[in-house]
């Protein structure tokens, strides 16, 4: 862990440190509840507060208008895998191989004993807990989804976990309550596999008649709920999820973790499945929004938002709570099914001013909603244009928890507490990315794309083109859109961000 500018956050929250020494249990406003509401594929402009023409997300909304907004903010990589193995270990996702966007059936990527962002909040005495989204691979490759489901969460930090194993599009289509699969009947014992159809129930590209919701690209390999997904899966009759209920099961989680916790300070990470495909939402937000499905998913991701904050409010926890909503990667249209997201998305702009979405290297890959809300600490309304990383979670609430990250842990992560509570105008100097394709450094406004592959489509199949040997060069705060590549015009600039790059790469 790199801790710049921790001088200064100690004098900035000295007095933070200082009462944590006294604290008790319960939560307070020097050991806030963090409450991490972590989306999939919502992009920059997906929400009301940030331009959304669609669709209203008055929930969303409400964060920003008590909180503080990151225009700035930024997820770690343009896929799931990648972002959240970062979130989660503070670690860049390029130094990891297998951090790549993960079957259903993949081992788990982060092993046990590697200190993640919930060891960070469990050392500081907090309960942790993940609902939702997991798709960082669970057990250590022979895995009998039938026993024990392990190591995954549990085993890295988590005190109790619910969560979707992968992603809705991919088998297993069941819930994980701790090691177990959830509501699993033990006499219709679940297999997975992502080589050798399995053929108990109906496969995608056999029976097109009986789907409910039809693939565009992929996506046609086991049936579950009317719709056809990557990967094939038998059993497991009781345990299977129905798309529509989805948000409400976890919603509802979440929920039950803050009740049973709301006399101790406590971690959730709830990670929403929406929006990503299959759009599913359920009935009653159908039709909520002008975009169709995509949009109306939103609808549902501000619902659950909704839920969360009234439980705060509900046990009086709103003011002792820092809520931060942000999300894994950029937008994308369709991504693997008919929903009409192409046809139905109209003026809106899922990506808002930026360019390219999931997958890209472009600002909207990355540049996520970024929102948080701390009452009693954070100036509600207000906005910074800091430079902040979901990375540096992990060293910022160390910081701010009086916790010693082990020599060699989180070691990407840097301590930037001041700029995420709003108190200090700077966030990260330095910042790589990953994209499919290659890494981009962002480093006081410019930014340098390696060469390698790279797209601004934001709906599948992905259009790509090469980036050539000088790589782009942008600068963003003059040209926020990246419409002016200027590598040939300042190849020094080029040079020193390939250099800094080489040195965070270690090489
Ligand atoms: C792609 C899938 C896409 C989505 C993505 C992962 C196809 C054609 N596309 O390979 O549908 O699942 O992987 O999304 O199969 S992520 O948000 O979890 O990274
Ligand atoms: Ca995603």
């Amino acid at each position: 862990m790199k801790q710049t500018n921790l001088i200064t956050v100690l004098i900035v929250f000295g007095a933070v440190l200082a009462l944590h020494a006294g604290a008790g249990r319960s939560p307070s406003s020097t050991r806030p509840n963090i409450l991490l509401i972590y989306t999939d594929d919502v992009g920059y402009g997906d929400i009301s507060c940030q331009g959304a023409t669609g669709v209203k997300t008055p929930n969303i909304d409400r964060i920003a208008r008590e909180g503080l907004s990151f225009p700035n903010g930024h997820c770690a990589a343009s896929t799931c895998t990648p972002s959240r193995y970062s979130l989660l270990t503070g670690e860049y996702s390029f130094r990891n191989d297998r951090a790549q966007i993960l079957q259903g059936d993949a081992p788990a990527l982060i092993k046990p004993g590697t200190f993640t962002l919930a060891d960070v909040m469990k050392r500081a005495g907090y309960a942790t807990g993940v609902v939702g989204k997991w798709h960082l691979g669970l057990g250590d490759g022979n895995l009998d989804w039938n026993g024990d489901i392990k190591p995954g969460p549990l085993e890295i930090g988590f005190d109790s976990s619910f969560i979707i194993p992968a992603t809705l599009d991919r088998t297993p289509c069941v819930f994980l309550d701790n090691h177990r699969i959830y509501k699993l009947d033990p006499a219709d014992p679940v297999s997975v596999s992502y080589d050798e159809p399995l053929r108990e129930y109906p496969i995608g590209s056999e029976r097109p008649d009986l789907l409910k919701q039809h693939p565009s690209h992929g996506h046609d390999q086991t049936i579950v709920n009317g719709i056809s997904r990557i990967g094939y899966m038998s059993g497991g009759k009781s345990a299977l999820w129905k798309d529509e209920n989805i948000a409400d099961v976890l919603s509802e989680k979440a929920c039950a973790f803050i009740d049973q916790y709301r006399n101790e300070p406590f971690f959730l990470y709830f990670a929403s499945g929406d929006i990503h495909v299959p759009r599913c939402p359920n009935p009653r937000f159908r039709g909520q929004s002008s975009m169709g499905l995509r949009g109306d998913a939103i609808v549902q991701l501000d619902w659950c938002v909704g839920q969360l904050l009234n439980k705060l409010d509900e046990l009086n926890l709103a003011d002792d709570t820092l809520v931060i909503f942000t999300g894994d990667n950029g937008p994308v249209l369709d991504d693997g099914y008919q929903d009409q997201a192409v046809e139905k998305v109209g003026d809106h702009r899922p990506n808002g001013d930026y360019r390219g979405g999931k997958a890209s290297r472009y600002e909207g890959a990355t540049r996520v909603p970024f929102l948080v809300r701390w009452p009693k600490m954070i100036g509600a309304g207000t906005t910074s244009d800091a430079l902040v990383v979901q990375m540096d979670f992990a060293a910022s609430f160390a910081a701010m928890l009086g916790v010693r990250i082990p020599e060699g842990e989180c070691r990407d992560s840097e301590s930037h507490l001041g700029a995420l509570l709003g108190k200090k105008p700077d966030g990260r100097a330095v910042f790589v990315e990953a994209g499919i394709g290659g890494l981009t450094i962002i480093q006081d406004g410019w930014k340098y794309i390696e060469p390698g592959r790279i797209t601004d489509w934001i709906t599948t199949p992905y259009e790509w083109k090469k980036i050539g040997m000088s790589g782009e060069l942008y600068h963003l705060q003059e040209d926020p859109q990246e419409k002016y590549n200027r590598a040939d015009r300042f190849p020094e600039k080029v040079e020193s961000l390939k250099i800094i790059l080489q040195k965070v790469k270690g090489e």
